[in-house]
């Protein structure tokens, strides 16, 4: 209550009161009165009509999945040719390769025991045409596969490495288990394990934003199975009720570790939930990179020029293990996997657009495929050699003053590192 009365103060309280009227007024009645008209008069549905016929209301046909070239790189539409230069779609293109290379070296490093764990994104490549399509400053909210995102932003493979190496440069102070990353810098909220909570957080977020005026929104991604928490449904809603400026990414790539999509739902995928909550929703081929770039786009006007919140659900196939404390063999056959790789591969798909273009020939992917991998490979040995970061950073940074207990075991911990620093491998960690 308190927090609405604060809301009222507020000179655009008054920009929500208005969205009513008008929503009110669009559907031609009045939520008060009392006269006689087709339309209900029922203030919790405005649109709708009387009928005389008893029938249940269900999906009756699937919405269609929005697409602009098919597995050969043909664009299927001239009207709906990218308009992006060759510069652009190569800087995309490189960044597939490169995501491929990291995924590949870290994988195989956790596999060894080098860090405790990783995710890759094999067969989701082309969700970084949706980074293609932001302004720098929207404040993205991730999940933890969409690694992509980051590097098209700007995050250096050393920012990577040092992240899923724990040591005295990663950003987040050791704190995170690999993969959660997070920047400031390049507006990318840090990734948090529990499913969901960033979807309420964006709405939150872009809430602000509209306060704000900022003329930016918030994006946020999120998989087929998060779509099942409780965050999600209160995220939408709050997003479409409140006007939030925020575009909701569904990545349906199947699976749910290792429940498949067929068993997580009844409905008409995730988009049909987006009409549901009066949200402008879109499906579109997630392998299809200029499907996710001209979607992520159009989606981007809505958001900033009408305040309005737009959820896509872009179609795609997760072909990595969910991570590696996944084996995928376990509930799915290898040839399913397979197939999927080989029939609809979002990176060939570019590169056969990019072929036709004139732009690329199979001669410069096998250059890109050994320089992308020499770098990744230069980082990683890099990172590997650097230190833990401090032992005295886990003191930091929540309490301006240290409450007494946390003094305690820091002094303790002190203490014991002193006495038995062979024990602690003292010499792993960076001193202050
Ligand atoms: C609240 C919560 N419940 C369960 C988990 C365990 N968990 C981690 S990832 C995952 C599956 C998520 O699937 P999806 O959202 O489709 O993303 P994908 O891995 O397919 O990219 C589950 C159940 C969790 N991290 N948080
Ligand atoms: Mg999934």
């Amino acid at each position: 209550m308190r927090w609405h009365v604060q809301l009222c103060k507020h000179p655009r309280a008054s920009v929500l009161a208005q969205d009513s009227a008008r929503l009110a007024a669009a559907a031609g009645v009045s939520t008060t009165s009392t006269a006689q008209r087709k339309k209900v008069m029922f203030p919790g549905a405005l649109n709708s009509v009387y009928t005389h016929k008893l029938q249940f209301a269900s999906n009756v046909e699937s919405i269609p999945t929005y697409q602009v070239m098919d597995t050969d790189g043909n664009v299927l539409d001239a009207a709906n040719e990218p308009q992006v230069s060759r510069e652009e779609a190569l800087y995309i293109y490189r960044n597939m390769h490169m995501l491929n290379a990291m995924d590949q070296v870290l994988y195989e490093a956790q596999r060894q025991g080098r860090i405790s764990f990783y995710m890759t994104s094999f067969g989701e490549e082309a969700l970084i045409g949706s980074a293609a399509a932001l302004d720098s400053n929207d404040l993205v909210f991730g999940q933890y596969r969409e690694a992509g995102v980051l590097l098209h932003r700007g995050f250096t493979i050393e920012q990577f490495m040092n992240q899923c190496y724990s040591n005295e440069r990663d950003l987040g102070k050791g704190r995170q288990m690999p993969v959660h990353y997070g920047t400031r810098e390049l507006n990318f909220q840090t990734i948090s394990s529990p499913l969901a909570t960033q979807i309420p957080q964006a709405a939150g977020a872009a809430y602000a934003m509209r306060r704000d005026g900022s003329k930016q929104c918030a994006v946020c991604y999120f998989g087929e199975g998060a779509a099942s928490e409780g965050d999600f449904h209160a995220g939408l809603n709050m997003a479409a009720t409140l006007g939030c400026p925020v575009i909701f990414y569904c990545r349906n790539n199947g699976y749910a570790i290792s429940t498949p999509s067929v068993e997580q739902y009844r409905g008409d995928g995730i988009a049909s939930r987006g009409i549901g909550y009066g949200i402008d929703t879109i499906r579109v081929d997630g392998n299809d990179i200029w499907a996710v770039y001209a979607a992520t786009k159009a989606a981007r006007k809505i958001a900033v020029e009408h305040n309005r919140p737009v959820l896509i659900e872009a179609m795609t196939y997760r072909v990595s293990h969910h991570s590696t404390s996944d084996d995928s063999s376990a509930y799915r056959s290898k040839k399913e996997v397979e197939d999927w790789s080989k029939r609809d591969n979002p990176v060939s798909r570019m590169r056969a657009w990019l072929e036709r273009k004139g732009w690329w020939t199979m001669g410069d992917d096998a250059e890109i495929t050994k320089s992308a991998k020499a770098e990744v490979l230069r980082a990683f040995a890099a990172a590997e050699k650097l230190k833990k970061p401090s032992i005295g950073l886990m003191f930091e940074d929540v309490y301006d003053e240290l409450p007494p207990v946390l003094e305690r075991e820091r002094s303790e911990i002190e203490a014991l590192v002193k006495k038995y620093p062979d024990y602690y491998q003292v010499n792993d960690f960076a001193r202050k």
